[in-house]
């Protein structure tokens, strides 16, 4: 990792912690998530500061709570208060009724309402304001997500100083579907006014790529392919492809302890000579859960001889309960359960174990480290973080990982798993059945892969290389804006300053189309 003189400032959405009320007085407790997973043992190992919405829909200010409750930690959380109307509009409207549908190919549930994006851009400059508020020109701001693609552009309005990078968590949608936006130029903008951009995908970076040359044709792309530099209006940005992980040893020793044996034991005792099944999923439309539950009914009409002998585990953390949608979403997928468990329940044998609720970190990893199958089949997924703990949890080495071929971890776990179209749920349920009786040298040796490639891309090594590339010398932007002549001139180039590394070896074969 390079040396540098100042601190990590990460600004994202949500805070990693949650305010919640136990009798009069309010309390912070860490909460669960992707994001939260990935960063929290980072800025506990480096400090710095974490910038974020503090989750209250009311607009009331926490900072006094923050500051009691978070002396000690190791780094500071600075909480940001929202209106119930910034939460309605720039949250639940911008991001995740727009920004977050479009961006997993869901377009029928993409709404463009202008009062939202007007919102989204006025939330992302208070954040701007409030990062040039608590850093200096030597830190390092780190923005997270889909939630806040324009605070590099606010910052530099703002006038403020710093070196700025973005990680998007979510996919990024091909040109088909970005054109839709009816922001699409101001996004891509935003987006390029930081100084590193992060995909977790050769694929996603290169559908950005594509948005841009259509909607900023004379932008100058260029360097190698899995690290370009982009040139526009005067600004030199760097992107690439980092796909996010996990902490691989601390799943691995996790799963190795007794409290988890014991666990994992007593629910497989539940369920005796069975093989389990085991999806878990944050409640979303892009997970799958519904076509999942459909491959499972069909596998259990086509191979009856698996009836008694196989159980499906899934596993439901509850997630943006109040918005219609989700609630409809979870009473569809309460009454799919009952309705094939009722039509296949046979003496003690329940096909279908359903639990909504978060698990403790103990109970996930004795039910990753138990099943002998993991069914991770996301229509769409920025990466899938799930897919990757099941293989550091599965300790005994051979559970078999069924995965989304829509899964931005099939690039590097799809060859040593059995990937899957999950619209094709004919075949998902025909992966499971041959899962099932996959003999057990092929389901080690597989699973074998699968722990050594993410204890190698662990992530640690992501961030350290995501923190390597922002600390490389960027080229001297050329003093032209995108309509000038000579930015236009073909075949431009930037003498590199260094031999770029490629951060992640493997990628899918859309490298050779670019
Ligand atoms: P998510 O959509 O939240 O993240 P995912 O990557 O699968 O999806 O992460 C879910 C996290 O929640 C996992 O770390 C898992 O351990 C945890 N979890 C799941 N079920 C749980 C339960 N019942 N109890 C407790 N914890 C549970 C977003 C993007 C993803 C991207 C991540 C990280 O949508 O595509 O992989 O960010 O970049």
């Amino acid at each position: 990792m390079n040396e540098r003189k100042g601190n990590i400032v990460i600004v994202s959405n949500r805070l990693p912690v949650r305010i919640t009320q136990t009798g009069k007085k309010p309390q912070l407790i860490p909460g669960s998530g992707g994001l939260v997973t990935a960063m929290a043992p980072v800025l506990r190992d480096s400090g710095g500061k974490w910038i974020g919405w503090d989750g209250d829909k009311s607009g009331k200010s926490h900072k006094k709570l923050f500051k009691k409750e978070t002396t000690g930690i190791g780094y500071s959380l600075i909480p940001i208060s929202l209106t119930p109307q910034e939460v309605e509009q720039y949250y639940e409207g911008f991001s995740n009724a727009t920004l977050w549908p479009l961006f997993h190919d869901f377009l029928d549930r993409s709404q463009f309402q202008p009062e939202n994006w007007h919102t989204y851009c006025s939330v992302n400059r208070k954040f701007a304001r409030t990062v040039a508020e608590n850093s200096d020109e030597d830190d390092l701001i780190w923005v997270h997500d889909y939630h806040l693609l324009l605070v590099g552009k606010y910052l530099a309005e703002l006038g403020v100083q710093r070196k700025t990078s973005l990680f998007i968590h979510i996919p990024f949608p091909p040109w088909d579907l970005f054109m839709r936006l009816p922001w699409g130029k101001e996004i891509i903008a935003g987006i390029l006014s930081h100084d590193l951009v992060g995909f977790q995908t050769e694929r996603d970076r290169w559908n950005f790529v594509r948005c841009l040359r259509r909607l900023f044709p004379c932008a100058i792309v260029s360097g190698p392919q899995r690290n370009q530099l982009i040139e526009h209006d005067g600004k030199i940005t760097r992107i690439g492809a980092f796909p996010i992980s996990i902490d691989f040893e601390g799943f691995d020793q996790l799963a190795s302890s007794k409290e988890v044996a014991d666990e994992a034991w007593y629910i497989h005792e539940r369920m005796p000579g069975r093989k389990l099944v085991l999806g878990v999923d944050r409640l979303d439309y892009t997970k799958g859960i519904l076509e999942r539950l459909k491959a499972f009914e069909i596998l259990l009409e086509k191979y009856s001889d698996l009836r008694d002998k196989i159980n499906f585990i899934q596993v439901v953390v509850p997630s943006r309960v109040d918005v219609k949608e989700y609630q409809e979403m979870k009473c569809t997928i309460d009454e799919t359960v009952g309705r094939i468990n009722g039509r296949f329940t046979y003496h003690d044998w329940v096909p279908i174990y359903y639990i909504y609720r978060t698990l403790s970190r103990t109970e996930l990893v004795a039910y990753y480290r138990t099943s002998e199958i993991a069914l991770i089949t996301p229509l769409k997924d920025g990466m899938n973080l799930v897919s990757k703990e099941y293989c550091a949890s599965s300790v005994e080495t051979d559970g078999v990982l069924i995965l989304s071929e829509f899964a931005g971890a099939a690039p590097q776990l799809g060859k040593s798993s059995l990937l899957v179209n999950p619209f094709n749920v004919e075949a998902v349920a025909d992966k499971i059945y041959m899962a099932f009786h996959m003999p057990k040298g092929e389901r080690k040796s597989r699973m074998r892969r699968l722990r050594a490639e993410v204890r190698r891309n662990n992530i640690f090594r992501w961030v350290e290389q995501f923190l390597s590339e922002v600390g490389s010398p960027l080229p001297k932007p050329h003093t032209t804006t995108d309509n000038s002549p000579l930015a236009r001139r073909p075949g431009r180039k930037y003498a590199s300053s260094k031999k770029h590394k490629t951060p992640y070896p493997e990628g899918g074969s859309i490298d050779n189309k670019t």
